[in-house]
């Protein structure tokens, strides 16, 4: 079996190759041509330690023959929950190298994703690591079990009954396989519009399309030292322009365990890292912390803000805080990437969150009937281009509401354009909670909430936060007894939810107001409590 392709109609894969924003380049291609051009080079800095492009060009291959012989065949879906380790490259790539797609979890996904990405991707191994951040991802493992062979189960660290990456990547390289450029790579994960993440299956040639042109709009070079801060199975550091976008360049990358300043500054001293990219709570952190570091701050040239809102009073105190140039992005895990440029003037990147990578990044602005709205006016953006799905993997009730006919990406994103052209980022239309750049899909929430017995009727609604951005209530109609607000928020972490989708707070009402006569639309549901909230609680 090999890997499915993504369609795009013939017309505009004739005009993307034509434009030469395709090419027949793979990610594990790429990699092997810079490690072939210049294998002594700085590929990844952990923990004081460097491995050239040459050690992980190798580890990768050995990944690769381990994956063969553990019996893993081309076009199998393989979990990797990795946190930020050097390891994260060689299970990829070399997952790649054998033929397999790997699926992104992040690190802080739990059962319930788990759960769901095995059965949707329907993989067939899981490639993590003993402990990190406190938490035994061999437990979850075993959790897992009725879905996963254990003998398809690889443990960065301590294996105990499962199998050990260390012997992965030090097997013999054998049965490589070759990706064609046009097959899907590897399956991402979507920050969720309705109900449980979607995968997301990017090709080669479209992906390092955007890493090409980031890594240039980003001005990265073999001596870029890109900071992997925040979870780097996330697309934004991924690839906007990322960790992947920087071995495009032949630049480095540094890992810190985490983007909080204890962590990464530190870091950024010592690897001398000069740029990196961060959410809002994020920046504005590192902004405060800066003044009292004693750390070393200064080889650090670009701060890379985006994942959720940046305030631009906010953004306005980033460049003076950590002396560096503030640029913002706007990204989906889909595709579209627009990031203000070097160049923008302070207004610019103070303001908006910058124009698309591509001309052949289509904009489309409508109201709710799909009608497009006057120009500078909000509206619902829509988008299509050259590294924008068409589809969903294997989903096709959500494709015909994510999708229109036309092919256009419905972003579920609030945006006006500027007259230069700059999106700016209103609000959503979509039922998510981004917390702090954290998507939260409030709908699989609710029905986890109301699996409680003591559970009637349950909304989760965003509330404004200061430092979040968001974050989450869950307004609930208890029955008789009725739950605490402690117990719930337990039973969502029982349940086997990642931490950030546990309600921050939990309010309860009697019966939810009512919204008019006929059948009321959970949206609605939601829209009318959230008024309710505001007007009881009007500071939030
Ligand atoms: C407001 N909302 C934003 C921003 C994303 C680069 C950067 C980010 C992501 C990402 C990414 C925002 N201001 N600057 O994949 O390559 C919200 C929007 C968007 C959703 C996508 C990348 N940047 N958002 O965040 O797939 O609502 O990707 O549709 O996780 O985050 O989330 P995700």
């Amino acid at each position: 079996m090999t890997a499915p392709r993504q369609v795009w109609p013939p017309e505009f894969e004739a005009r993307y190759e034509a434009a030469g924003h395709w090419t027949e380049e793979t990610l594990p291609g790429f990699f092997r041509e810079r490690a072939e051009a210049a294998p002594e080079a700085p590929a990844v800095r952990f923990g004081g330690g460097t491995l050239s492009y040459a050690d992980v060009d190798r580890a990768s291959d050995a990944v690769a023959g381990g994956l063969r012989g553990a019996g893993f065949r081309p076009g199998e879906r393989i979990v990797l929950q990795l946190p930020n380790i050097p390891q994260f490259f060689s299970a990829m790539f070399g997952a790649m190298r054998a033929g397999l797609l790997p699926v992104y979890a992040l690190p802080a996904h739990r059962r319930q994703e788990l759960e769901h990405f095995v059965d949707a991707a329907e993989a067939t191994g899981y490639i993590t690591v003993d402990r990190h951040a406190g938490f035994d991802y061999r437990g979850l493992a075993r959790e897992l079990g009725g879905s996963l062979d254990p003998s398809r189960v690889f443990v960065v660290g301590e294996s105990d009954e499962f199998r050990s990456f260390a012997e992965l990547e030090g097997a013999t390289a054998r049965d490589l396989v070759e990706p064609d450029a046009a097959e899907v790579a590897f399956l991402q994960l979507s920050g969720g519009s309705t109900g449980l993440s979607k995968l997301i299956p990017r090709t080669h040639r479209d992906y390092v399309y955007t890493l090409r042109e980031s890594a240039r709009i980003c001005g990265l070079t073999t001596k870029t030292v890109y900071l992997g801060a925040l979870p780097i199975a996330h697309n934004f550091p991924m690839s906007s322009p990322g960790t992947l976008g920087t071995f495009y360049a032949g630049g480095a990358v540094s890992l810190s365990p985490s983007p909080s300043p204890d962590a990464a500054f530190p870091i950024i001293e010592r690897d001398r890292a000069t740029i990196t990219g961060v959410v809002p709570p994020m920046a504005i952190m590192w902004a405060r912390a800066a003044g009292k570091t004693p750390h070393d701050l200064s080889s650090l040239e670009v701060l890379q803000v985006g994942g959720a809102r940046f305030a631009p009073e906010a953004a306005r105190r980033i460049e003076p805080a950590l002396d560096v140039h503030l640029q913002q992005v706007y990204g989906m895990a889909e595709g579209l990437v627009n990031y203000t440029r070097l160049d923008d003037p302070l207004d610019v990147r103070v303001n908006t969150q910058g124009r698309p990578i591509s001309d052949d990044d289509e904009i489309r602005l409508v109201d709710a009937e799909e009608r497009p709205v006057a120009p500078g006016e909000q509206g619902h953006l829509l988008t299509r281009g050259p590294y924008t799905i068409r589809a969903y993997h294997a989903d096709a009730e959500t494709n015909r509401r994510a999708f229109t006919e036309d092919g256009f990406y419905r972003t579920g994103d609030l945006v006006s354009v500027t007259e230069d052209g700059n999106l700016i980022v209103h609000g959503r239309v979509s039922d998510v909670i981004n917390r702090g750049g954290e998507k939260i899909p409030v709908e699989e929430v609710e029905n986890h909430l109301m699996a409680h017995a003591g559970v009637h009727d349950a909304v989760l609604v965003p509330v404004p936060d200061p430092y979040l951005g968001e974050k989450s209530c869950a307004v609930v109609v208890p029955e008789d007894p009725a739950p605490t607000a402690l117990e719930l928020r337990r039973w969502i972490r029982e349940r086997g939810l990642a931490a950030f989708k546990i309600p921050d707070d939990v309010m309860f009402l009697d019966a939810f107001p009512s919204t008019g006569v006929g059948k009321v639309s959970r949206r609605d549901l939601r829209a009318a409590v959230r008024v309710r909230i505001s007007s009881e609680a009007p500071n939030g």
